[in-house]
């Protein structure tokens, strides 16, 4: 197993649109370890595929408070969503230190393949459903500060562009 690099916004890789998987085969669950354990290590609830710089429709999730159920979607669609919204406040791994509110709907239907390819489908509610819809996003390429009003997305993109020439600086070898 091994920890993944994960891009960080504005990197246009996050905006990449993710194919699906082909077979559920050795090679994708090797991904889906490694994604685990990034995620674990990086303390988030969920990470897309896209976030590694792999642009396949692989996403991991675990909201539980123990940190012990993993779940894992391959090819995931959303079938339906609820006409009921919530809002609440979003991070990202791939957006260090940021937080917003965005709307979301309450309730989704998932259909996805499990680790041995099987189809599975999963009604979700609560952080589940948000974490989910977050994640999905991500397989199509996009990041929630696009839910953000422009002033605050191009603040935020200034933010963490510095963030990054400062972080260069400081692993560049002194010339
Ligand atoms: O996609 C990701 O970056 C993982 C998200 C999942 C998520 C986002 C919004 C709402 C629910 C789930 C992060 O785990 S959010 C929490 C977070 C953010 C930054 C660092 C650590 C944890
Ligand atoms: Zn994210």
């Amino acid at each position: 197993m091994a920890q993944l690099s994960i891009l960080r916004y504005p990197d246009p890789r996050l905006h990449k649109v993710a194919q699906p998987v082909g077979r559920v085969d050795a090679r994708a669950r090797a991904l889906v370890a490694d994604m685990l354990e990034t995620m674990y290590a990086a303390r988030g609830i969920g990470l897309a595929a896209t976030q590694v710089d792999v642009h396949e429709r692989v996403v991991v999730i675990d909201v539980s408070e123990e940190r012990n159920q993993p779940l894992v979607l391959i090819n995931p669609e959303i079938t339906w969503a609820s006409p009921e919204r919530v809002r609440g406040d979003e991070g990202c791994l791939s957006v260090p230190d940021i937080y917003d509110g965005v709307e979301r709907a309450a309730r989704v239907k998932v259909t996805a393949l499990d680790l041995d390819g099987q189809s599975r489908t999963l009604e979700a509610d609560g952080l589940l459903a948000v974490c989910i819809q977050h994640e999905l996003d991500h397989l199509q390429g996009k990041v929630f500060v696009e839910y953000l009003s422009p002033l605050k997305r191009s603040r935020i993109k200034a933010k963490l562009q510095k963030q990054e020439r400062e972080r260069l600086k400081q692993s560049a070898p002194a010339l």
